[in-house]
């Protein structure tokens, strides 16, 4: 491993616009890559050189491997950002960079694909001491074991697609007469969605809080935490509104959680940023769920709270340079990030379409990550993504204040947004009491 000093980024948005400006910051070239309908895009003016890798669709351009490392030879690149999505968790690619002798900045194969499977993933981690929701030790055989199963550990219980993530392949059985039907949708739909129908089964949270440790592990098997995130406010398995750190948990059950999490960084050998994503039941007690082996949308509250560059450490354990100590990691304040789509605030309908006015709010720690600008016509063959708005408070209350401030300020004209859901949102009891969970838009 050596430095790096000219890096692809394989993405688009909002995320290639972040990653580009660490990238500069280190003294290094950033090489953007975008497609024909992005040909606009904010993010290409800030790299040192853009290639059209392709066409609007996604398998034409961001998703297409040969384009891409073709680009980044052309370009005379040694390493590629994937940033999320896209083929930032695509193990192939990651063994077709190592072919071309390009440093995918991410995890190792090995690290993705033992990930990648999550029933997998559950028996490695309970091994490493990580406390697991009591269910199906690896996958189910079939629909008799299940039922075994579901009877010994009582309804209700989840069935789970071991190639899932995101809520699909996933089914709430609240009954045994319910298990068949359950299990065999479940299944067909994992095997369409993934490619593979296996199925695990867990006893099911009710009204669970997903809280997740941001990790980092270099290639020296040294780890550290960035502390948590609260992520329970979603819709439809869309995170809406993140913060950190998660003012539910008290001073020992925090410290537990990122003690458990930095262990089984280690366990695995795991190396770069990961996330691991826990479920909090009402009395408090968490349990492992999946681990992203990527950078995510919401990394910015850990860097605020943190003050550190998880892109930069990203870029360092690639180079192969040691990890900071977890001491010199000082979480302070509290950190509130809204996701702003270009969908309406009621319905959350895709609005695409040209921004004609657009001021963005500023101030003391309000960080907006956002590739917008006047007159950027918002496509619509993408994530619908436009904005990030992050704040740091000294506490809860100060960051929902400033946040209410920053979306007061924050003026967007041409397309319908979810500002205003999230303006309600800041005035709402519940949330300004912390008095949800990841059912609650649902029920509301
Ligand atoms: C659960 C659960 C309750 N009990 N597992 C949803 C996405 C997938 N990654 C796992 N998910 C869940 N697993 C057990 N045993 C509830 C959910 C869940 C959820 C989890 C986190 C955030 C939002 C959610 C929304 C619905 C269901």
């Amino acid at each position: 491993m050596a430095e790096i000093k000219k890096i692809l980024v394989a993405n688009r948005g909002e995320i290639a616009l972040r990653a580009i400006r660490t990238i500069k910051e280190m003294g290094k070239q950033a090489i953007a890559v975008y497609s024909t309908e992005d040909k606009d895009a904010l993010y290409l003016q800030y790299a040192d050189a853009a290639i059209c890798i392709g066409g609007a669709k996604s398998s034409e351009s961001y998703l297409n491997v040969p384009a891409i490392i073709s680009a980044a030879e052309i370009s005379g690149c040694d390493a590629i950002f994937p940033g999320y999505g896209f083929l930032s968790e695509n193990q192939d690619f990651v063994e077709i960079c190592k072919i071309h002798g390009l440093v995918f900045i991410g995890p190792s194969v090995d690290s993705m694909v033992l990930m990648s499977d999550k029933s997998k993933a559950k028996e490695v981690m309970k091994k490493a001491g990580v406390p697991v929701i009591e269910g199906s030790e690896g996958a189910l055989e079939n629909i008799e074991e299940a039922k075994v199963l579901a009877n010994k550990i009582g309804y209700p219980v989840i069935v789970k697609a071991s190639a899932g993530g995101g809520g699909r392949g996933m089914r709430v059985v609240e009954k045994e007469e319910d298990l068949e039907i359950a299990y065999l949708s479940a299944e067909s739909e994992a095997a369409v969605a993934f490619g593979n129908g296996t199925l695990y089964m867990e006893k099911l949270i009710k009204n669970p809080r997903h809280i997740e440790v941001q990790i980092l592990g270099d290639a020296y098997g040294n780890a550290v935490h960035v502390g948590e995130r609260d992520c329970s406010l979603q819709r439809r398995h869309q995170k809406l509104i993140e913060e950190s750190p998660a003012a539910i948990l008290d001073d020992e059950t925090r410290k537990k959680l990122h003690e458990v999490a930095v262990n089984a960084v280690k366990y695995i050998g795991y190396e770069n940023a990961g996330t691991f994503e826990f479920l909090l039941d009402s009395e408090k007690n968490f349990y492992f769920m999946e681990m992203n082996t990527r950078l995510q949308v919401e990394h910015c509250v850990s860097e605020m709270v943190s003050g550190i560059d998880i892109i930069e450490w990203m870029i360092k354990i690639a180079e192969g340079k040691k990890l900071l100590n977890q001491e010199e990691i000082k979480l302070k304040g509290h950190s509130i990030e809204c996701r702003i789509t270009a969908e309406d605030s009621v319905k959350f309908i895709p609005s695409p379409g040209k921004v004609i006015k657009y001021i963005a709010p500023g101030g003391r720690n309000v960080r907006v990550d956002s590739h917008l600008y006047q007159n950027y016509v918002i496509p619509s063959c993408y994530d619908s993504l436009i904005w990030k708005l992050i704040v740091l408070g000294d506490d809860r209350e100060r960051a929902i204040a400033k946040m209410k401030e920053a979306l007061v300020e924050l003026q967007i004209e041409g397309v319908a947004t979810v500002r205003d859901f999230h303006l309600k949102m800041m005035d709402n009891a519940d949330f300004i009491e912390n008095n949800f969970d990841t059912n609650y838009l649902s029920r509301y």
